[in-house]
């Protein structure tokens, strides 16, 4: 394992990130590198380093002091390299099948030195692609059930707890969340991109006071809800998924945040998708997002009864009424993400890369609605079939 402070940061590029490999000696003496940056986030360097005699490779990932995304205009703090590969060691204690192994580190470099996934797929290529994949959902719903359980008050002494809440005050990128999902979708903001013909239904939605309070509301629930360790962005673009495996990787949005918020972005991004797939591939998409409610509760369950340390937890009801709660929270968030991506600054490509434009706004404009009654009924969805029923009929 590789860990180095000390060294000025420098942005990397291909023979850069192979003289450090060299350097961090990564590779057997005798090897002969190459490197690509394969990097298609809206934040960082993603380096992979091959030696072309084994084909061994490993990835370097370094943050940029700016959003990609957006250009050198926009700073951003370095520090979320840290924050990425602790929260992957600390989330990968309880699920090592599903998350990425760290390699080393170097906080100076603001590098994380990454096992190679570069056989796995980008679940939102993946997707559009039209691929279908059975684990997803029950892996990513048992990702989210062990790693939110084991990182909350459930099942932690709370002066632990409370230690990882500090060393995962990730305010500035929590600040773009705040900004991007919560805030600037729905005012006039400048960071938007909005089709022309969505202009007048984006307008009543930013008329509508009902529609502002409920997001104003989960905004705050967002603000101040530490219940356990985040990924923070986890939209199918944080998944690495093939037939077999499912691995997440990109957690550098993590903090301790609202259990709700990891599903909800999950499951947002799946609806998106749905509306996007001709009739006979819709279903089993759809199918996923129950799959994926349906893993976590039962898996969150199981943890609950065998490694609760609360002293409340065999309290009739309390279990439904916290799991009921973080249903109309996940629902809520999931109706902000499926806004700001359609309207918002950081877009999907399920829905971009529509060629046929009468189709393309006809799916944002579904979107857009799904979105907004997410929001508005999150309290009254008792279930997750009455959330993929919604779905069903938004699209026939
Ligand atoms: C400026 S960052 C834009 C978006 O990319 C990240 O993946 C997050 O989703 C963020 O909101
Ligand atoms: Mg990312």
């Amino acid at each position: 394992v590789v860990k180095v402070v000390g060294k000025k940061y420098e942005e990397l590029n291909v023979e850069k990130a192979i003289q450090l490999a060299i350097d961090y000696q990564l590779f057997s003496e005798h090897s002969e590198l190459s490197c690509t940056e394969i990097g298609d986030g809206n934040l960082n360097y993603v380096f992979r380093i091959t030696d072309i005699n084994t084909d061994e490779s490993i990835i370097i990932k370094q943050a940029l002091p700016y959003a990609k995304v957006v250009g050198e205009s926009w700073p951003l703090t370095l520090k979320r390299a840290k924050i990425e590969a602790e929260a992957l060691k600390e989330h990968g204690k309880y699920v090592p099948k599903i998350v990425p192994k760290v390699l080393g580190t170097d906080t100076s470099l603001a590098i994380t030195i990454l096992e190679d996934l570069s056989h796995l797929t980008v679940a939102r290529e993946g997707l559009i692609n039209g691929e279908n994949y059975p684990k997803l959902a029950a892996d990513i719903g048992e990702y989210l059930a062990k790693t939110l359980f084991y990182t909350s008050d459930f099942a932690l002494h709370p002066f632990d707890k409370k230690k990882l809440v500090v060393q995962f005050s990730n305010p500035e990128l929590c600040k773009i969340t705040e900004d991007l999902v919560f805030t600037d979708p729905f005012f006039d903001s400048e960071t938007n991109n909005i089709e022309p013909e969505l202009q007048s239904i984006v307008e009543a939605l930013w008329a509508n006071k009902k529609t502002k309070l409920e997001v104003a509301k989960l905004k705050r629930t967002f603000l101040t809800k530490a219940d356990a360790l985040l990924h923070g962005d986890l939209h199918t673009g944080s998944i690495f998924v093939s037939q077999k495996e499912t691995k997440v990787f990109d957690p550098e949005f993590a903090f301790y945040g609202p259990i709700g918020f990891d599903i909800g972005q999950f499951i947002a991004n799946l609806i998106m998708q749905v509306l996007t797939r001709e009739r006979e591939q819709r279903e089993l998409l759809t199918l996923q997002i129950e799959q994926t409610w349906l893993a976590f509760t039962t898996t969150f369950s199981e943890l609950w009864k065998k490694d609760s340390v609360d002293n409340y937890s065999y309290i009739e009801d309390y279990e439904v009424e916290v799991l009921r709660e973080v249903l109309s929270d996940t629902l809520g968030f999931a109706g902000c993400e499926i806004i700001r991506r359609v309207i918002g600054l950081a877009q999907v490509k399920d829905l971009e890369s529509i060629q046929d434009s009468e189709k393309r706004i006809k799916i944002k404009k579904q979107a857009l609605e799904i979105g907004e009654l997410l929001i508005l009924n999150r309290l009254k969805f008792g279930s997750i079939h009455s959330v993929t029923n919604l779905v069903r009929g938004a699209v026939e």
